[in-house]
């Protein structure tokens, strides 16, 4: 990452999309000495920006006309198209860096647009907080145009850690979404443990200050599982079995608490669906297969799942 003391360099860069994130991004690039024009759907949060050497955009085709280069940070895929379509004509032969957070399979729907367009097309998928960017713990992953990541690496390299993910432009936002499935279903754990023992009284604050370390530490199993994930076999010795895990007794001892045993009780039928096939004796990362299944249940019902076409 380059330091607030960077030499300034001549990059310009258009940015769409002043929020939380694209601000923090823009602010960034100020300081890090780039030249930067700023465009939001909604009047009056480019002030701050402006005040510290920004180029107002009177207009989205004003500013994606300003610089080669053009980022946005919207809110959700449709706000992509709502706003860059009207002036796809003026994209092309540009370079696009979209952080606007998407799908894996929006992504690629973006990326192909944008190959029809003659525009060089790089996903983004932020793994911080505003507060973040620009500091050491911030990463970004890309995937998509190797030339765009190449080019443009400098300007990429004052918001976080830039990590190329390869040609596929899905591939940074399924990697992102990934690490915050692991992510949220930790934080849901932790607030169910919290809950029961909050039943009895015992402060949240107490009970972290148990489960940080037990955590923690338990995440040292990671790399055990992914061992026997990539390698198939799911029968290798010194694992806890399927049989063993049975964590029916924690999902009543919830029950009787009177804290709801929702997230404990997936697991379980993630387990049970395995012992059913015959699997007990097995190891507990044999619940991967589970997830694999020809169904998922979204919503409390049953369904296919999505699969890319
Ligand atoms: N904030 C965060 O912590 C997360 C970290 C991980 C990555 N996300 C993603 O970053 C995108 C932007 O997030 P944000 O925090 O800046 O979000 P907001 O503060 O809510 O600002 C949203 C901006 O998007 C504009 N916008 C919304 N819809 C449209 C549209 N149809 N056409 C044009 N612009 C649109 C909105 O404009 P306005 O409401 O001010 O007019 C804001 O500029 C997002 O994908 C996160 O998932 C951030």
């Amino acid at each position: 990452m380059t330091s607030p003391t960077t030499t300034p360099l001549a990059t310009g860069v258009a940015m769409l999309g002043l929020g939380a994130m694209g601000s923090s991004l823009a602010a960034r690039l100020l300081d890090a000495g780039h030249q930067v024009t700023v465009w939001n759907r909604s009047a009056g949060r480019d002030a701050d920006l402006v005040d510290r050497g920004a180029q107002p955009g009177a207009t989205v085709a004003d500013t994606v006309t300003a610089h080669p280069l053009i980022v946005a940070c919207l809110l959700r895929h449709p706000s992509v198209h709502e706003t860059l379509d009207p002036v796809v004509d003026r994209l092309r032969d540009k370079t696009l860096v979209n952080l606007t957070t998407t799908t894996p399979n929006e992504a690629r729907e973006l990326a192909a647009w944008a190959a029809v367009h003659g525009i060089d097309y790089l996903d983004g998928a932020i793994l911080a907080v505003p507060a973040m960017i620009g500091s050491p713990g911030a990463q970004v992953f890309y995937s998509g145009s190797r030339t765009a990541f190449d080019q443009y690496r400098e300007v990429l390299d004052a918001w976080a850690t830039s990590i190329f993910d390869g040609s596929d432009a899905g591939r940074a936002s399924l990697i992102d979404f990934a690490l915050l499935s692991g992510m949220y279903h930790m934080f849901a754990g932790f607030l169910h443990g919290a809950a029961m023992v909050g039943s009895e009284g015992m402060t949240a604050k107490d009970f972290a200050a148990r489960a940080t370390p037990f955590i923690s530490a338990m995440t040292g199993g990671f790399a055990g599982f992914a061992q026997v994930v990539d390698g198939g076999d799911y029968t290798v010795a010194g694992q806890q079995s399927l049989d063993f895990s049975d964590l029916s007794y924690i999902v009543r001892a919830s029950d009787e608490q009177g804290v709801n045993p929702a997230t404990l009780a997936a697991v379980q039928a993630l387990i049970t669906r395995q012992i059913a096939a015959g699997h007990g004796s097995e190891g507990f990362s044999r619940i991967y297969e589970s997830f694999r299944a020809a169904e998922v249940t979204v919503g409390g019902g049953l369904r296919a799942p999505h699969r890319s076409p």
